[in-house]
């Protein structure tokens, strides 16, 4: 039973009841962490409630990773805890990635007791020695040490304020170990009265961006990843549906509007499709929308001045700090993707109801690519050959996914072949954290998602590099009995590195990134208990995705690759080389 929500009455509340009671109101029902002495009245009053769920990882980097992977996918908050020291830094690289994407999650630390601090207690983290409260500061919205178990309550609202309002992301508190079982006499906040909801937008700017959208020949829509973030993708597509734009999305986008949809040109960027470039770089587009995409490098094509359209620029982000940074815009619309989405919808058809007519001519215009002839080296997506080629298998696995299927990538050249070469159907997700672009997060976020939604097909694309650094998770997700299905694409090497590396720098192939002993995936995946299949040849995948599927429970499967074939690098070598050279 929970003792968080029913104190007795002659034990007056601890700090640490407080704190998981204000967990539980915010939905955060599951932390990710592993136990240490500094934190560890924490961790033991997170088992000790039945109402919540403790999840030890095996490294701290996989409990910040799965607590993004929850919160990524559900939208709702998420924790992960580490203790003082080691067991604090080793969550940071995962704390980043959540903090370039607007990920919203509560990170705990431990700390040396207040009484020991700048007397050299062991592991501790303060101002004096190792500053654990600095290192997150630049890759979270507040971090702070509680100095007082009396504010303890203060500063967590004020967390969780700034986690779940405005562009969301990670929030920190270092709590010292002799605060948490102190008693507490606090006054209950409810969520709703601490933290306001951000629904709010510029009407006039609204409805002239409604208007200009009614008229454009050739209207279109650059979707980002603050679509998926605001659970907007539905509104995107009845907008684009009523506009009759074409959508292109971002890579770290991809699938927000439906690949196979009429209207979709794909992805922008890096390892993106050719109508995408066509349409969007090509100087066709009179009023371009963009939503909730932050036109980085990788969307933009490095920055190319042809994505300006000859009309407006209209660009929708939650943070006014994103908007006109790399393009000149001509109407800023401030908010959150899904807000304004329903506010031009609502525009448009108050205009359609008054008069106005649709205006779009992409009708008249050649139409797009559909089937292979979409790909790059549509020859090697139906190859019968062997070794087998990466675009095969992928061609293949379309066949066999679910429509509900989350898919992850990982970062490496097979998010490459990933982005270009899997088509996302209506209903099912792709999610890659391309915002820091660390290795080992599709190998582990995956499992965060999988706890968020039981039920739900969850699958991750990932490399043998990236398996090699984080895959030891597939150990908790047994634990647990989370049943992602990984996909590991072996080709014995950091591939990206290796390809790009003849693209770059001296233009030599970096061999050292080669695994001369290979990994054997399956082995290691069957050695840490679970079940496994190797694929190597054309028609394959399928029957192995059938049976991990039928097994219920976490499963990998192997898949041998030619390793000769090039990731669709695109322009990012030709970029990185540009920016060696300056
Ligand atoms: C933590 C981290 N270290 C290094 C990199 C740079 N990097 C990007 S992809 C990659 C290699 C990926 O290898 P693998 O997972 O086998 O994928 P492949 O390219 O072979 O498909 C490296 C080293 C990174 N993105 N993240
Ligand atoms: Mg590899």
């Amino acid at each position: 039973m929970s003792t968080g929500d029913h104190p007795q009455p002659d034990k007056p509340e601890r700090a640490i009841d407080v704190f998981l009671k204000y967990l539980k109101a915010e939905e955060a029902r599951t932390v990710f962490g592993i136990p240490g002495g500094l934190l560890h009245p924490f961790f033991e009053a997170v088992e000790a409630d039945g109402d919540l769920r403790l999840v030890v990882t095996r490294h701290e980097e996989g409990a910040a990773f799965m607590a993004d992977g929850y919160a990524r996918h559900s939208g709702n908050l998420a924790v992960c805890a580490g203790t003082s020291g080691p067991g604090a830094t080793n969550l940071l690289t995962g704390v980043s990635c959540a903090f370039a994407d607007g990920v919203p999650m509560l990170v705990v630390t431990g700390q040396a007791s207040s009484l020991a601090m700048g007397k050299g207690a062991a592991q501790e983290t303060t101002r004096e020695d190792i500053d654990v409260v600095a290192m997150f500061a630049p890759v979270t919205k507040y971090s702070v040490m509680v100095t007082s178990h009396q504010s303890l309550p203060h500063h967590l609202r004020r967390a969780l304020r700034r986690a779940l309002s405005g562009r969301m992301g990670p929030v920190h508190l270092n709590v010292p170990v002799d605060m948490w079982e102190r008693p507490l006499e606090e006054d209950w906040f409810e969520p709703r009265t601490y933290r306001p909801s951000t629904q709010a937008f510029d009407r006039a700017a609204v409805g002239k961006a409604a208007t200009l959208l009614l008229a454009a020949r050739h209207p279109a829509i650059l979707a980002g990843s603050g679509v998926a973030l605001a659970g907007a993708e539905q509104h995107l597509l009845s907008f684009a549906e009523m506009l009759q734009a074409r959508v292109a999305t971002s890579p770290r986008a991809k699938g927000v509007f439906p690949e196979n949809h009429p209207l979709s040109l794909g992805v922008l960027g890096f390892a993106g499709h050719h109508d995408a470039r066509t349409t969007l770089i090509g100087g066709k587009v009179d009023v371009l929308l963009t939503v909730g995409a932050s036109l980085n490098e990788t969307t933009t094509l490095n920055w190319n001045p042809g994505l300006r359209p000859t009309e407006a620029l209209l660009q929708v982000d939650i943070e006014a700090d994103r908007i006109g940074r790399n393009y000149p815009v001509d109407i800023p619309l401030v908010g959150e993707a899904q807000t304004i989405l329903v506010e031009l919808l609502y525009h448009a058809h108050r205009l359609i109801r008054e008069g106005t007519v649709i205006r779009s001519g992409w009708d008249q215009e050649p139409p797009l690519l559909r089937g292979h002839q979409r790909y790059i080296d549509p020859e090697l997506r139906t190859s019968d050959a062997f070794p087998l080629t990466p675009q095969r298998w992928r061609c293949d696995l379309e066949e066999i996914l679910p429509d509900d299927a989350v898919i992850f990538s990982d970062i490496g050249g097979h998010m490459l072949f990933n982005i270009h070469h899997l088509c996302i159907r209506p209903g099912q997700k792709f999610v890659i954290n391309l915002g820091f672009g660390s290795m080992g997060h599709g190998v582990v976020a995956c499992v965060g998602a999988a706890m968020a939604e039981p039920g739900r097909p969850v699958f991750a694309i990932v490399g043998d590099g990236g398996f090699a650094m984080n895959g030891m998770e597939i150990h908790t997700a047994l634990e647990h009995g989370v049943p992602v299905v990984w996909i590991v694409e072996n080709n014995h090497m950091h591939g990206i590195t290796w390809h790009g590396s003849q693209k770059v720098g001296n233009r030599r192939p970096l061999g050292s990134v080669r695994f001369h002993k290979p990994l054997e995936v399956a082995a290691v995946a069957r050695a840490m208990g679970l079940p496994a299949w190797v694929v190597d040849r054309p028609g394959q995948i399928q029957g192995a995705v059938q049976e991990a599927l039928g097994q219920r429970e976490p499963a990998v499967i192997e898949v041998r690759v030619d390793d000769s074939i090039p990731p669709p690098l695109g322009d990012r070598a030709k970029s990185i080389a540009g920016f060696i050279k300056k």
